[in-house]
């Protein structure tokens, strides 16, 4: 099924770009030869084991460490009296009203979730540093927590940080609230709906790790740990540590997923850096499963109400959007840009909508932090697009493909600016609609769908237009929204002596695949052999600065820079065959490697030849220096794009509330595709995401913050078996705004997916009158929302959706099988 792969050898350089090769990071995966940060061992390595509060909020009072202090084994324990160096983690993103509360290494006086750390323990052995951590003894004094986004921010909520008046850490708003206001004052038609997004865990295959060595001669530290930046890292970990930035050397060895959870600073690696300054020791720490769930960034954590306008015929008029976005205790690194930049800014959708306003308010919250996870403030930000787009569709008693359709922006409208600050590069909406209609065969399952009601089955379609903003991004714009890093890339091409490459690029790789599409771009760009290629990424010794891997920015922003650095590569290299052909520079083209005299093929030089030419440097044009190796800083001019549709179809049993899928399918537009398999592959990762938040995945804190879905027994990923066979296709729409004209594709199938479904199963219950039910659709939600639509979020059903036209379909019209709009 899928796209074929083709083996690395069958590769020419005329058809590298674009071809399915096979995935050279695989083998050492597969073969378990890849090396993982616990894999790695340094004599005398002692392990860090960390003491998290166990409740969401308390104050701390005295901690006995003597006991621990006491056992075999037992190298240190520490607190946070004992930290002697800035230990403050940054924010890396700040909004013009943003409160920063003080984030500490560990926790002084006072918890504030659930997983805070108060005081680590190095010792020997794993085991034993686990031991000692049950030794110490904290008196807590337990105080009132908060947890819901909106009700943190009411009066009389508990207050997660003394030093602040209340919980409310910004009230950020984009758009023109009085043109939004008029839009709804003239409005024909309005649909409107309440819906959450839920909190989401991380959960990479590998758990965040860290190995610390600080060598006191030339007073370098050197950490090994599972990063997604790790220039960022250095950077950050520089100022919490008072470190030169150029005495730390970081190195992201192979990272087992991250899906942006590994981009934030936390504390645990500073603290497991420091442990190694401070003991003397190479110092290993790896969370266990339980550290994960308790202190990875989470995602999500929205509490939305949203609103369209339309006028007589269906076409929108207008959007209005009220969010409470929960940031849990403390900002994590680039918190402050997800609730608010990177989702206010898309809820223009595929629509070419005149009006929206926006506004978002940030909470704290006695949760774990909540930062990007793949899609940030995207996937929200579609949600509740795509869902309002439906209710839309429903209040016209328009078939939702064709309410789409009318409000798309015209493929003659781009770049498209619009009223939510971004400008899209480039868009052509319908053909992804179309193809992927015909996919699913739309009219005939329409049909379909009806005869199924007559026999009491229900069967629903759900449609996700949706939009994507990547390729993370010109850094003088994100300077302006308050990012406090460029977001350009480096790329660095280096063509041996022999002809053979090396490429080095400042993004970090965890899965992506990038170590075969960096390499096809660069065989493609030089005419060099794919197989001669090797990338290198993820080590701030090797390459010369970067900022990582997130934000779907690799392929548009770190390919851009080899593609740059390569095209550098090949400007020299044609002033060095000039002078060997002795032609005139202008008189010298090049193809696939190959430099030759216009009108005289025959006269002609390779580029590996050439390379080997520019090291011996005997015989090299007046000027040129010896060497073959360039170095750029692109910056990207706008991010990029990416769009697409999405079509769910299920079954839903309104008796039991199963749903099972009978087709996915995913039509995307990434501008041209590098790699397909490789675009597949994220395609697929991405909905499987998708559908887990659709379905199955939330996390769950009781009323005193402790974390119920603590473990994957209570947090339900998705296995294999819960994600349908899927159909993937393709439109290709370049951006005109990098040299491949590439757009991101790592995040698409997340930000697509969940509002496809939720789609689909409000269509399949139309009967029954349930236009909204909140994620994750459990078997349970589905049941209550059919047999009791008035049952509230406590429930288990929860959200609230409203067509002006007050739909209110009961299910005595299901039972007459009507009631379909
Ligand atoms: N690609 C391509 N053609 C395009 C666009 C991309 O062939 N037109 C290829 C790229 O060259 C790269 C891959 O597709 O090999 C993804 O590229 P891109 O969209 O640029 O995304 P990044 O490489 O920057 O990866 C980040 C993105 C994010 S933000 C999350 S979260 C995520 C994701 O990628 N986390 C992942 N995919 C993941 N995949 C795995 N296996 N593990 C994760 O943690």
């Amino acid at each position: 099924m899928g796209i074929e792969t083709i083996e690395s050898d069958e590769l020419d350089v005329e058809s590298v770009l674009g071809s399915a090769v096979e995935r050279r990071e695989d083998p050492s995966l597969i073969t378990g030869e890849a090396e993982y940060t616990d894999d790695i061992q340094r004599p005398n390595m002692a392990h860090m084991a960390v003491l998290r509060s166990q409740y969401g909020h308390a104050t701390i009072g005295d901690v006995d460490t003597s006991d621990a202090e006491e056992m075999d084994g037992v190298i240190g324990v520490y607190t946070a009296d004992d930290l002697d160096v800035p230990g403050e983690i940054p924010v890396g993103w700040l909004l013009d009203s943003l409160e920063t509360p003080v984030h500490p290494l560990l926790a002084g006086e006072t918890a504030r979730y659930q997983g805070d750390g108060i005081a680590v323990v190095v010792a020997e052995e794993r085991y034993i540093a686990s031991d000692a951590v049950d030794a110490i003894d904290v008196d807590y004094d337990r105080q009132d927590a908060v947890i819901d986004p909106k009700e943190a921010v009411e009066d009389g909520a508990p207050v997660v940080h003394d030093d602040l008046d209340d919980n409310t850490a910004f009230d950020w708003e984009i758009g023109d609230a009085d043109a939004t206001d008029d839009a709804f004052d003239d409005a024909a038609h309005t649909a409107e709906v309440d819906l959450t997004n839920q909190r989401l865990i991380p959960n990479a295959m590998e758990p965040r790790a860290t190995v610390a060595e600080y060598k006191p001669g030339t007073e370098e530290l050197e950490v090994h740990m599972t990063s997604q930046n790790p220039h960022l890292h250095r950077q950050l970990m520089s100022g919490v540590l008072d470190v030169p930035e150029h005495k730390i050397h970081i190195v992201a060895p192979d990272v087992g997923g991250g899906f942006g959870s590994k981009i934030h600073h936390y504390p645990d690696e500073a603290l497991a850096s420091w442990c190694a300054m401070e003991t003397g020791r190479p110092v290993k720490w790896t969370a266990t499963r339980t550290e994960t769930y308790l202190t990875d960034a989470h995602g999500r954590d929205h509490i939305t109400h949203g609103e369209l306008a339309m006028d007589e015929e269906g076409t929108i008029t207008g959007m209005r959007v009220k969010t409470y976005a929960g940031m849990g205790a403390y900002l994590s690194t680039f918190a402050p840009a997800v609730p608010t930049y990177l989702y206010g800014t898309l809820l223009s959708g595929q629509y070419d909508i005149p009006a929206i306003h926006c506004n978002v308010v940030g909470a704290f919250t006695n949760g774990a932090p909540v930062d990007a996870y793949r899609g940030a403030g995207r996937p929200e930000a579609l949600y509740v697009v795509e869902r309002l787009i439906t209710l839309g569709a429903r209040e016209m008693g328009m078939d939702p493909a064709e309410f789409r359709r009318q409000n798309f922006v015209p493929d003659d409208d781009f770049p498209h600016q619009t009223p939510v600050a971004v400008e899209y590069d480039s868009g052509n909406y319908e053909p992804a609609l179309d193809k992927a209609l015909k996919a699913v065969g739309y009219d005939d399952l329409r049909e379909r769908q009806e005869e199924l009601r007559e026999e009491g089955r229900y069967l629903g379609i759900g449609l996700s237009s949706y939009i994507e903003a990547c390729g993370l991004a010109p850094s003088e714009l994100a300077g302006q929204l308050g990012a406090q890093a460029g977001l350009w890339e480096s790329g660095l091409v280096r063509v041996h002596p022999t002809g053979k490459v090396t490429a080095f690029c400042g993004t970090s790789g965890h899965g992506q695949g990038h170590e075969t599409t960096y390499a096809q771009i660069v065989s493609d760009e030089l005419g060099i052999p794919y197989d001669d290629i090797e990338i290198v990424e993820g080590d701030t010794d090797e390459i010369p600065q970067g900022m990582g891997t997130y934000g779907s920015r690799s392929a548009a922003v770190g390919g851009s820079a080899l593609a740059t650095s390569s095209q550098k590569v090949v400007e020299k290299a044609k002033k060095i065959a000039a002078h060997h052909l002795e032609a005139g520079e202008e008189d010298v083209e090049f193809a696939n490697g190959e430099f030759s005299v216009t009108g005289a093929p025959e006269r002609s030089m390779h580029i590996q030849d050439v390379a080997q030419q520019s090291y011996l440097a005997h015989d090299m044009p007046e000027g040129i220096e010896p060497g073959l190796e360039e170095t750029s800083f692109y910056d990207p001019d706008n991010f990029v794009f990416p769009f697409g549709t999405h079509i769910a179809v299920v079954e839903v049993d309104p008796d039991s509330g199963e749903i099972e899928f009978e087709n996915y399918v995913a039509v995307d537009d990434v501008g041209p595709q590098i790699n397909p398999k490789i675009v597949e592959g994220q395609v697929h990762g991405g909905v499987a995401q998708g559908i887990g938040q659709a379905l199955y995945e939330g996390a769950e804190y009781d009323d005193n913050a402790q974390l119920v879905t603590g473990s994957m027994q209570d947090y339900t990923v998705p296995k294999a078996e819960h994600i349908p066979e899927m159909e993937t296709d393709s439109t290709v729409t370049p951006s005109p705004h990098n040299p491949l004209g590439v757009k991101g594709v790592g995040e698409a199938g997340t930000i697509a997916a969940p509002q496809a479904v939720v789609n689909a199963v409000t269509d399949a219950l139309q009967p029954f009158g349930v236009d909204h039910i909140d994620m994750p659709l459990t078997s349970e939600a589905v049941w209550r929302a059919v047999n009791d639509p008035t049952a509230t979020d406590e429930d288990g059903a929860g959200g609230e959706a409203v067509a002006d036209g007050g739909d209110e379909a009961a299910s005595d019209d299901a039972a007459a099988g009507g009631g379909d709009d």
